[in-house]
């Protein structure tokens, strides 16, 4: 059995990323005993003792921030529940976090998988860089019947740990690698087609090709399937009222796209620039993205010119 410190520290990852991933865990363990606790309520609530409870996310948003800050490794942090990134005084960390504390939470009623995202970037700002330049590692959680946590170290391939009984995330999966071609399609914004014939085609063709559908309407456990069965596409397209999709390139796609490409697969936006070059002049800016199998993200980035 391998547990996550030992595995990463014998990768050669530095000892103060370590314990950023650390704290970054010991977040995601928190988060789930909050789910596994019931509050699942979408919306401000009274409990049984007539307390206030958080909506999940905003309690995510708490823990993820409190931990971080605990960790003492942060130079600044941007969450995608918070409209401004918060600066912690110097001398403190030498890394910037981007983190979505809880995505898809609007599943959470449903009793779908869902997630959290962090992105690990190296300095105090996020503003006039890209991920390509300033991003040194990323990781996501998945909710599920199972709770995993997928990190990626820049040059040091992507692996899966799972959380154990014992409350510690041992090794599952290591150097994931996803192939060029696929047969798994993930079709985001299906709205899009309405607006868009090329879309709709694109669509259509993977459906007469007889491929497989697998998509959750979660990003997180869809991005997941794809890593976890080393194959997919996922695409989220710009429509007529979201000229860049929907998804926020920081705190979501910046980060998945990171990982991809170190598992061998690709991420690139509907212009066919790579996400990870996109220059990011905005805290809460929107990517449309394709991403996935790179022989499949290609195809159909260009089948929407
Ligand atoms: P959220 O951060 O508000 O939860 O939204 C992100 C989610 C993704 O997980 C998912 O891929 C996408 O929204 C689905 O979008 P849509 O509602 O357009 O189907
Ligand atoms: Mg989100």
């Amino acid at each position: 059995m391998q547990f996550f410190n030992h595995f990463l520290r014998e990768q050669g990852v530095s000892n103060e990323l370590r314990s950023l991933l650390y704290h970054i865990a010991r977040a995601v363990k928190y988060i789930n005993f909050s789910l596994r606790a019931g509050n699942t309520a979408k919306l401000t609530s009274q409990n049984v003792f007539g307390e206030e409870q958080l909506k999940l996310d905003v309690l995510a948003d708490k823990i993820i921030s409190q931990e971080l800050e605990k960790s003492e490794l942060a130079a600044i942090i941007a969450s995608e529940e918070q409209q401004e990134p918060k600066k912690f005084p110097a001398p403190r960390g030498k890394f910037g976090i981007s983190f979505d504390p809880l995505d898809g939470s609007s599943l959470v009623d449903a009793n779908l998988a869902i997630g959290s995202i962090f992105g690990i970037w190296e300095g105090d700002k996020f503003l006039g860089t890209t991920g390509r330049k300033t991003m040194v590692a990323s990781c996501y959680a998945v909710y599920g019947p199972r709770i995993t946590l997928t990190i990626a170290v820049k040059g040091k391939g992507v692996h899966e740990f799972e959380l154990t009984d014992v409350g510690e995330f041992v090794l599952t999966r290591d150097n994931i690698k996803i192939n060029p071609d696929s047969k798994y399609f993930a079709p985001g914004n299906l709205r899009a087609t309405c607006g868009n014939e090329k879309y709709l085609q694109l669509i259509q063709g993977w459906i007469k090709e007889c491929r497989t559908l697998r998509y959750s309407g979660g990003m997180v456990p869809d991005l997941h399937h794809i890593l976890s069965k080393g194959e997919g596409i996922f695409s989220y397209p710009r429509d007529e009222k979201h000229a860049n999709g929907k998804l926020r390139l920081l705190f979501e796609c910046a980060p998945f796209s990171l990982l991809f490409e170190e598992a061998e697969g690709a991420s690139l936006n509907q212009d066919g620039q790579a996400v990870l070059d996109t220059e990011i002049t905005d805290i809460h800016q929107c990517t449309t993205i394709f991403i996935g199998s790179k022989n499949e993200v290609k195809k159909a980035v260009d089948a929407l010119k």
